[in-house]
C-alpha cells in the first residue's frame, strides 16, 4: 500500500496549489498538482473594449504583471497591425527586464531558498549587523510569545537536511533581507517608465505613454548598477554555493524533457535576446503556435477539450467527475512542456547563444557536471540566476540606445474586428494571450499561462503534466516531512494566482 501525503496548500510559492502524493519504498510514486480556485479573468474580458485588455490582464498576477500586459499588447498590436518606435520597444525591454530582476530575486531568496537555508541558525548569531540582531531578537521574543504561529512565515517548516554550516546560513539569511532591499529597487525602476508598479499604467498598445527624458535614464541607469552588482556578488555566487552544498539535486525533478519558448525582448533585428525554440526529448526544433491546444479532461472545465486558445472556451464545472484541477492542461501537439528559465535558458545554449552558451558552459564546467544535469531542481535555480544577470547586462545596452525626446508610442485605431495572438515569456514561462475582437469588443479572450504550462494536470491520454512528472521518482525520506517534493516544486517557481487566471 502507498502512503499518501497531502502537502495543501504548499507555502511559499504565489496562489493555492494542493500537491497528492503516493509514496512506495521511499520515492514519489505518483503526482497530482491541484490548483485550487477559479478566477475567470477570460470571461470578464469579454464584452469590454480591448483598450481595458493590458490594464485587466495584468491584475491576473502581482509578480508577473508586466508579462500579461505585454501579451495583451502584442496580441492587440499584431490585431491593429501595429508597429514600435525604437524607444517604445525599448522602455518595454527595460520595464520587463527590472520586472524580470526582481521575480527572480524573490523567487530565489523569498520564495525558495528557506528550503535548504536554515532560518534557525539565527537564534545562535553571535555578530553586530543591526539587522540580523533586530531580526534575531524578533525570532526569540516570537518563540516566547503565546502566538499561534510563533516566527511565521519563517516557522514551522519541515524537519531535513539543511546547511549545516552557521556561517553559510547567516550570510544566506543577510542575503536574504538585502534581496527585499533589491526588489523593491527594482520596482522603482520599472515605474520609471512603466508609470507605476507593480502594475504599469504606460502600457498601451503602440509603446508606451511615458516619456523618455534623460532624468529618468539617469536614474534607471543608478537603480541598475545597483542590481547588477547583487547578481554578480551575491545571487549567482549564492545559488553556486547551494547547488555545491546539494549536488544530490542536479539528480531531482528531472521533468518531462519538453522545454518550450517563445522568445523575449525584441532586438531591432527583429528578434530576441532570449530566443524561441522547443526542445523535445533532447532535439532542438521550431515553434509553431498552431500546435497548442488545451486538454480539459481533468479539469473542472465543461468545454471541450483540445481546442486552440483561438477556438478556446473557459467553462467553470466545480463538481465534473475525474476532474482534479482549475488548471487546463497546455499541450503541444498534444504533449506537455516545460516552460521558464530553464526551457530558455537551454533553447538559448543549443542555439549557441553568445552569452548564454558560455555563461552555461562555464557553469556545468566549474561544478562539474554534463549539460542534461540542468533537467533537475538545481538546474531550475541556476538557470534563473544566469538568466538573471543576461537580462540585466542587456538592460545597460538598452538604457544606453534610448533617445530623449523621440517619441514612445505609434498613433493606432481599434479596428472593428481582427485577431491577434501575444505570444511572450513571463518571467516564469511561455505566456500568450489570444484575443478576437468584433463590434469594436472584446469576443473572446485566452490566456495560457507559464504555470498552467508546468503545473498542469494530467491530459485525456492520463499523461501527467510537468510538475507532476517531476516530482514522480522523488525520494521522501520521511513521508511527515515531505521536503525533497516541495524543493522539487518551488524549483519551478509555481504562480498559481496565474495558472488559474
Ligand atoms: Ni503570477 Fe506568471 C510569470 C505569468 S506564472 S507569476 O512569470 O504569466 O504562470
Ligand atoms: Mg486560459
Amino acid at each position: 500500500m502507498p502512503t499518501k501525503i497531502e502537502i495543501d496548500p504548499l507555502t511559499r510559492i504565489e496562489g493555492h496549489l494542493a500537491i497528492k502524493l503516493e509514496i512506495e519504498s521511499g520515492q514519489v510514486a505518483k503526482a497530482y498538482c491541484s490548483g485550487e480556485m477559479f478566477r475567470g479573468f477570460e470571461n470578464i474580458l469579454r464584452g469590454r473594449s480591448p483598450m481595458d485588455a493590458q490594464q485587466i490582464t495584468q491584475r491576473i498576477c502581482g509578480v508577473c504583471p508586466i508579462s500579461h500586459g505585454m501579451a495583451s499588447l502584442k496580441a492587440q498590436e499584431q490585431a491593429y497591425n501595429l508597429t514600435l518606435t525604437d524607444n517604445g520597444r525599448l522602455t518595454r525591454n527595460l520595464i520587463l527586464g527590472a520586472n524580470y530582476i526582481q521575480s527572480h530575486l524573490v523567487h530565489f531568496y523569498h520564495l525558495s531558498a528557506l528550503d535548504f537555508v536554515d532560518i534557525t541558525a539565527i537564534l545562535n548569531y553571535g555578530g553586530s549587523d543591526a539587522t540580523l540582531k533586530g531580526l534575531q531578537a524578533w525570532v526569540k521574543a516570537q518563540l516566547d510569545s503565546q502566538t499561534m504561529f510563533p516566527a511565521a512565515p519563517f516557522l514551522p517548516r519541515y524537519n531535513g537536511d539543511y546547511l549545516p554550516n552557521l556561517d553559510a546560513n547567516i550570510g544566506a539569511i543577510k542575503d536574504y533581507v538585502d534581496a527585499l532591499e533589491m526588489r523593491a529597487v527594482a520596482q522603482e525602476a520599472l515605474a520609471l517608465f512603466g508609470a507605476k508598479a507593480p502594475h504599469a499604467t504606460a502600457l498601451i498598445p503602440g509603446g508606451i505613454t511615458e516619456k523618455v527624458t534623460a532624468k529618468k535614464i539617469a536614474a534607471y541607469g543608478s537603480i541598475l548598477s545597483r542590481l547588477r552588482s547583487f547578481i554578480d556578488r551575491i545571487y549567482i555566487p549564492d545559488v553556486v554555493a547551494v547547488a555545491s552544498a546539494f549536488p544530490a539535486y542536479f539528480k531531482v525533478g528531472r521533468g518531462c524533457g519538453n522545454f518550450l519558448a517563445y522568445g523575449v525582448f525584441d532586438q531591432d533585428n527583429g528578434g530576441h535576446l532570449l530566443p524561441a525554440g522547443r526542445i523535445k526529448q533532447g532535439a532542438l526544433s521550431s515553434t509553431d503556435p498552431a500546435q497548442i491546444s488545451e486538454d480539459t479532461s481533468h479539469a473542472f472545465f465543461s468545454s471541450q477539450s483540445g481546442l486552440h486558445p483561438y477556438q478556446g472556451q473557459t467553462e467553470p464545472s466545480p463538481h465534473k467527475p475525474g476532474a482534479y484541477s482549475w488548471l487546463k492542461a497546455p499541450r503541444y501537439e498534444g504533449q506537455p512542456y516545460e516552460v521558464g528559465p530553464l526551457a530558455r535558458m537551454l533553447v538559448a545554449h543549443q542555439k549557441g547563444h553568445a552569452q548564454a552558451k558560455p555563461m552555461i558552459d562555464k557553469l556545468l564546467g566549474d561544478l562539474g557536471l554534463e549539460a542534461t544535469a540542468l533537467d533537475s531542481v538545481m538546474g531550475r535555480h541556476a538557470a534563473r540566476a544566469l538568466e538573471c544577470k543576461l537580462v540585466a547586462d542587456a538592460c545597460a545596452q538598452w538604457l544606453d540606445k534610448l533617445q530623449p525626446g523621440q517619441p514612445t508610442f505609434t498613433d493606432f485605431e481599434i479596428p472593428a474586428s481582427g485577431k491577434g495572438a501575444g505570444l511572450t515569456e513571463a518571467p516564469r514561462g511561455a505566456l500568450g494571450h489570444w484575443i478576437e475582437i468584433a463590434d469594436h469588443k472584446i469576443k473572446n479572450y485566452q490566456c495560457v499561462v507559464p504555470t498552467t504550462w508546468n503545473g498542469s494536470p494530467r491530459d485525456s491520454n492520463g499523461v501527467p503534466g510537468p510538475m507532476e512528472q517531476a516530482l514522480e521518482g522523488t525520494p521522501v525520506v520521511d513521508s511527515n516531512n515531505p521536503l525533497e517534493a516541495a524543493r522539487v516544486v518551488r524549483s519551478f517557481d509555481p504562480c498559481l494566482a496565474c495558472a488559474v487566471h
